[in-house]
């Protein structure tokens, strides 16, 4: 798993040169270039690898949603967001940068990462054309945006719908959006018939309900130095989790049930690497 990482940052780096006017590069380089887990281009890369298709050629958008993350990350934290001073153990980019250039920032990040998905591809146009569709569905207004949404409402206790349909709504789209755009972009760049797409798929829905429900939970249960932002935030601010909604316990189950799930579906395509991703999340909410 290391080694996917290592030739992430080593692209993410080489991707994204600093020139005039240096205050926008800088300020979209220094989340991106954070230490992050690097999961989504990973999960993405190693979808390629288990489905047989050519690594290097999915670099481009590896790096271009680990881009989009990072721009959800950085206007995330804005004051107008969950106002947040710290990510990834380091001040948050508008601590650093100033609220302008941190949303400036992330515009840019949003932009260059499908520019870069096209100028980069040595891929079959058709197959570019597919990835640039899933990078502005999945980060568009109806999956991430509509995620975010939803979660800002609920903290202003604005619900539409029943708490539970709510909270699946905000994890399913907030951050389940990314790891599908991430594992669908594996398979597309791979090749991968129709039928392992609606798998893969399914498996990455799961994943990032799981993963949500690992985050509400660490927020609850970790530090600062654990989690590189301010931790008990959601519980601080009223916010609609897995944990205040269903109580630590059923949240722990619920995230227990959905990696069964999980490894049912990846068994077949014996991936050491989403094993381990697997339990590793398993381990830290066991405080292994
Ligand atoms: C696309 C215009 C546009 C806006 C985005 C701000 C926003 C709308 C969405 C916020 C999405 C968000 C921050 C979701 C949280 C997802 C999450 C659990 C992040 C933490 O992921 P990790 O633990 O982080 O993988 P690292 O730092 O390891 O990469």
């Amino acid at each position: 798993m290391q080694n996917l990482i290592d030739l992430v940052d080593k692209k993410l780096n080489e991707y994204m040169p600093i020139v005039y006017p240096e205050d926008i590069f800088k300020a979209m380089k220094y989340t991106v270039t954070l230490p992050g887990k690097r999961l989504r281009p990973v999960m993405c890369l190693e979808t390629v690898r288990m489905l047989g298709g050519d690594v290097e050629k999915a670099l481009p958008t590896a790096c271009a949603i680990e881009m989009l993350h990072a721009q959800s990350l950085i206007h995330d934290d804005l004051p107008c967001m969950d106002n947040d001073d710290f990510r990834r153990g380091k001040p948050s980019n508008h601590k650093v940068f100033g609220e302008a250039n941190a949303v400036l920032a992330g515009d840019a990040l949003l932009t260059f990462a499908p520019q870069l998905i096209i100028e980069k591809s040595e891929l079959p146009a058709e197959t570019t054309l597919k990835l640039v569709y899933e990078f502005t569905k999945w980060g568009g207004a109806y999956a991430l945006i509509a995620g975010q949404v939803v979660d800002i409402q609920s903290e202003g206790g604005k619900l539409i719908k029943s708490p539970e349909e709510t909270l699946n709504f905000i994890h399913l789209n907030k951050t389940g959006a990314l790891f599908r755009l991430a594992m669908r972009s594996g398979t597309i760049i791979a090749g991968g018939s129709e039928k392992t797409l609606g798998e893969i798929d399914e498996f990455a829905k799961k994943f990032g309900l799981a993963f949500q429900i690992y985050d509400d939970i660490m927020d609850e249960i970790s530090s600062f130095e654990e989690l590189g932002k301010t931790a008990g935030k959601d519980k601080n601010c009223g916010k609609l989790t897995y944990v205040s909604l269903y109580g630590l316990e059923d949240a722990k189950n619920k995230f227990d049930s959905l990696m069964l799930d999980c490894y049912d579906i990846i068994k077949k395509y014996n991936s050491n690497i989403f094993t381990n991703i697997m339990k590793k999340l398993e381990n830290r909410l066991l405080g292994v």
